[in-house]
Order: C-alpha cells, then structure tokens, then sequence
C-alpha cells in the first residue's frame, strides 16, 4: 500500500518518516520547494531530536520520496497548518488548498485523514468540499457507509522535542464521518502506533483535541492569576502551590510570562469561535495568559525605576525550557517590547540558539553570554526555565533585583 503526507512540517514529516521506516512506501508533499529538495536529499529542515536520522534511513531506501505534485495513494494524510486570523476565528485555508491539491488523483476507496488541529465540523466540512471537487464519488457526510471515499480525523497529540517517541507511544483518538471511515483510519495507524487507537466520531475526535489543550491552558491561567494575587499579597507563590500540591486531589501547573507555542495559544480560540456565549473560562484564562507579559513588563518597569542606570538581563527567549524554539513565544515579545522602550541597557542570553531572530534585527540588540550577563546586569528577569539557569545559585545574584517568573529560585 501507498501512503501521501500532505505538509511535511513539524508533524507531516516526522510522519511520514515513521511510516516509512515501517517499510511502507510514503510520497510526502509539501508547497515548498526548499523542504522538498533538502527531504530528497535525506536532509530535514527543521529540528526535532533524531528526526535527521530517521529521514535520510527512509530516504535512502527509497521508502520515502518528497514532491511538489500529488501522486496517487491508497491514503492521504493531511497535516497543514490552521492558525486563526486576526479575529480569532479559524483559517482552514491550507486544508482547502491541500484537498484542491489530491482531488485529482483521489480514486474510488482512498481515505483521507485530516491530521491538523481544527474546530469542530471540519472534517464534515472535507467531506462537503470533495464533494463539489470530485461530483463524481459518492461521500460519507450524504452517502453513509456507501460512500467511495473514507474520510477521518486523527488529531495530533506530539509534544515538540518528544515527537518521535510520543508518535509511537501516544494512545490516539480517531474520528470517522462513518464508523467505516473510523475502522479503515484505524488500520493505517495500527501499521505504527503502538499506543491504543480509541474510535469515535470526528465531531468529539476535533473537540477532544482543542479540549485537551484548552484543557492545559485554563490550568496554566490559574496557576498565572495565582502568581498575581500573591504578588499583591507578598506571599511566595512557588512555595504556596507546592505546599498546596502535597493535597491529594490538587496538582497546579507552573505559573510563567505567558503562554507560548503554536497551539496552547491557539487551540482555546476555536472552541470560543464555536461557541461565544458558553466557552467562557476558556475566553478569560487566554485573556489572563495573553496578558501575563504585560504584567511582567510593568513589575520591570517598577524594578527599573530604582536604577540611575538600570542593565536589565533577560534570562531565555524560547516559549519554553530547553528548545530553540522562538515562534509565539512570550519571552521574546518582552524582550522586544523592552527594547522598543527606553527603559535601560537590555542584555539578551539564550543559549540555545546563536543568532537573534529576524524579529528583534531592528533594534540594537546582541546575545550575551550569562556569564557576562551576571557581571553587568542590576536587573535579572528569568523567562524562561533552561537547565542552564536553573543551576544558578541566590548566592549568584543577592546583589540584582530579581524578577523569576519560572520560579527557579523557588
Ligand atoms: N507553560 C506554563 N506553565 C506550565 C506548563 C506550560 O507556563 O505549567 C507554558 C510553556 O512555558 C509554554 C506553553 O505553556 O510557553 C506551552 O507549553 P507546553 O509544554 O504546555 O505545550 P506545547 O505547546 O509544547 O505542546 C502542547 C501539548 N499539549 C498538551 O500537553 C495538552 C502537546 O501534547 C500537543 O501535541 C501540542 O500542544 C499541540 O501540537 O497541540
């Protein structure tokens, strides 16, 4: 059998690269002729543990090809992006362009399993634009179980930097329009999941995606509107969630500078989209997570103010610990926001990567070494948890201000 991945980004070509590796042979395909070309010559184009290795063992035996053009399968994975737009509400753009791509070559028994995060009714949605791309098949939303093509949600559950273990490892939830479309999605991931395949429909197989993260981003909101309280209360708010964790049926997440990441920020929104009036802890724990940083840059603001001539270091710029990963990270956005302000010296350290990001090039800014940080800076703000600063001693830093919003000081 033959399987097509389309979008070979952070989930597509980890992917495809598993099930090829499983001997099965996958045509992956993508827009962009830089990822087609570094695949095809058993090279990645972006970082995830392993991942360069198990793309040049499947490219070299020929198990995995990259293309621009569609070809034919007996099933098409589709793992596109789907972000929100400036209201909040989805962008199912690039799932449309990704059907308008394999309606050509889609024959009578394919499946078609829609991969990427999306609100729900989209893969009901799928089954309606297939039906206006190909008149000539029947299709599962008005034909049942007498449809020609299976069409199912399987929604990505991977944590970046664990993508290749927690593809295997992770249980996953597979929605079919029809319970057939559900069974035949369920013998593709059987070929290399080793987690439980659980069948529902792909109504709640979408809802349970955007719960599970919405689910995380209201826990983390809490620990946040925490972190704020006992600010106002002087009470130390790692001691106190600690303390309240020793209960058996309590365990509160870590409060931070505000939620980052392609999908903790973005996934709430489309059940908000979907329901305005009901989803209404949900609405406030993004507004208290998109409005954490704000918070953090006004206790910088007063930190600075004690100064002649405040030297504020930001310790980290990755939307969290241990990754190189600056997209939609709040870190970043404070560091740019205090170096747009004339607030004093600003000393960036971020060991993971080694140049700045394009969106910081118009200020003046360089990297700077901890090292170095520690010696010149009378303001610390930790922002992010890196093991790097996580081994930092009080002793380290009695003579800063210390503004720790990961709590590595305890
Ligand atoms: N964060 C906190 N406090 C915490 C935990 C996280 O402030 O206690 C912050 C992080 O610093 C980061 C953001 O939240 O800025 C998100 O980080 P994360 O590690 O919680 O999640 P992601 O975005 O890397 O991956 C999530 C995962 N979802 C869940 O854990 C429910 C992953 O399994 C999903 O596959 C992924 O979203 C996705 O693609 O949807």
């Amino acid at each position: 059998s033959r399987v097509s991945v389309i979008g070979l980004g952070y989930i597509g070509l980890p992917t495809a690269a598993v099930i090829a590796s499983r001997g099965v042979e996958v045509l992956g395909v993508d827009v962009s002729e830089h990822a087609v070309n570094t695949i095809n010559q058993g090279k990645v184009h972006i970082v995830e543990p392993d991942l360069d290795m198990l793309v040049q063992a499947a490219v070299t035996t020929g198990k995995l090809k990259a293309s621009l053009s569609p070809e034919p399968a007996d099933a098409f994975m589709i793992a596109v992006p789907t972000p929100f737009k400036e209201n909040k509400s989805p962008d199912l753009s690039y799932i449309k362009a990704a059907l308008e791509t394999i309606a050509p070559v889609l024959a009578k028994g394919n499946l078609i399993v829609l991969e990427s995060t999306s609100p729900v009714g989209t893969t009901e949605q799928i089954s309606k634009w297939l039906a206006e791309l190909r008149p000539d098949f029947k299709l599962p939303h008005t034909d049942g179980e007498q449809a020609d093509l299976f069409i199912a949600h399987c929604p990505e559950r991977v944590l970046p930097g664990r993508v290749l273990q927690e593809l295997v490892s992770n249980d996953r939830i597979i929605g079919g329009i029809t319970p057939r479309c559900a069974e035949r999605a369920i013998e593709l991931y059987q070929l290399f999941v080793r987690g439980e395949c659980l069948r529902t429909t792909a109504r709640t197989a979408e809802m349970a995606k955007l719960t599970e993260n919405a689910f995380r981003d209201v826990n983390i909101a809490f620990a946040n509107e925490l972190s704020i309280i006992c600010d106002r209360l002087k009470i130390n708010v790692w001691e106190l969630i600690k303390l309240a964790n020793r209960h058996p049926r309590v365990n509160i997440l870590s409060p931070g500078p505000g939620v980052g990441g392609h999908c903790i920020a973005v996934d709430p929104w489309f059940i908000v989209d979907s329901a305005p009036e009901q989803a209404q802890i949900i609405r406030k724990a993004r507004e208290i997570n998109d409005s954490k940083p704000l918070y953090v840059i006004e206790k910088i603001r007063q930190a600075a103010d004690q100064f002649k001539k405040p030297v504020i270091a930001c310790l980290g710029l990755a939307f969290k610990a241990d990754i190189d990963d600056l997209r939609e990270s709040p870190a970043l956005d404070i560091a740019r926001k205090l170096l747009s302000e004339n607030i004093g010296e600003i000393l960036l350290v971020e060991p993971n990567i080694k140049q700045l990001p394009a969106k910081l090039a118009n200020y003046n800014a360089e990297l700077t070494t901890l090292n170095q940080a520690l010696e010149k800076a009378n303001i610390l703000v930790v922002l992010v948890d890196h093991k790097q600063f996580k081994s930092l001693q009080p002793a380290d830093v009695t003579t800063k201000v210390v503004i720790d919003t990961r709590g590595i000081f305890g």
